[in-house]
């Protein structure tokens, strides 16, 4: 398989978390999002949408992290990353989508570029803007998890799920952007606790063979 993405992106992020979880080997196929290699006619031409991840199973395309990550679920079942029963199944899929849908999009670098460029907003409030939408949408992920039983060490029970595989890569990014993560001390936990999982560890940005700066 062949994963097209950039060391930073997040969404590639997850991908390169839930093909290691699973034991599945890859190559990376770089695309640099600060170069705009993304909206390259040769790469929309493979991915429509001008975003990454893409995976290349022969000869399929596959785009969005989520769908790609349940494609592996699918085809390569063991270990697992969702949970056996439907109620799992569905808190799994909303923690993953709490940060996918309600935190990611609204700081993605098209957005931010957006803000700047196009509306004039200034750096510092482009920063804000960044920040808060990190902030309180981790605020959220923390609620959840602190409210619920069924959190573990992981984000629901004891062994890596979808959640987790979308959970880490958000805090790579906020630490990045030197967000608040002290009000966040569930999310925390089950940071550190990913990251003590060999998975977790050989995949995160600096571990790319993209990495740079
Ligand atoms: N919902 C998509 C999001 C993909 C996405 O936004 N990728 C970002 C990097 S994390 C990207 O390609 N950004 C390019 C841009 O904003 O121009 C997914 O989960 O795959």
């Amino acid at each position: 398989m062949e994963l097209y993405g950039y060391f930073r992106s997040s969404a590639s992020h997850r991908v390169r978390i839930a093909l290691a979880l699973k034991g599945l080997d890859w190559t990376t196929v770089p695309v640099h999002l600060r170069k705009n290699e993304q909206t390259a006619p040769q790469y929309l031409a493979l991915a429509p949408a001008g975003l990454v991840p893409l995976l290349r199973d022969r000869e399929l395309l596959l785009t969005q992290s989520l769908a790609i990550i349940e494609y592996l679920e699918e085809t390569h079942p063991e270990p697992p990353l969702l949970p056996a029963s439907p109620a799992g199944r569905a808190r799994v899929r909303a923690i993953a989508l709490d940060i996918a849908c309600e935190i990611h999009p609204l700081d993605n670098l098209r957005v931010l570029r957006y803000l700047k460029h196009d509306l004039g907003v200034s750096e510092e409030a482009k920063d804000r803007w960044y920040r808060h939408w990190v902030e309180t949408g981790l605020a959220a992920v923390e609620r959840t998890l602190a409210q619920s039983d069924q959190t573990g060490r992981y984000c629901h029970g004891d062994a890596p799920t979808i959640a987790d595989c979308t959970l880490v890569p958000q805090i790579f990014n906020a630490r990045r952007f030197d967000c608040r993560l002290d009000h966040v001390p569930s999310v925390m936990r089950v940071f550190e606790t990913c990251m003590q999982h060999p998975a977790f560890a050989s995949t995160e940005p600096s571990k790319c063979p993209d990495a740079s700066e």
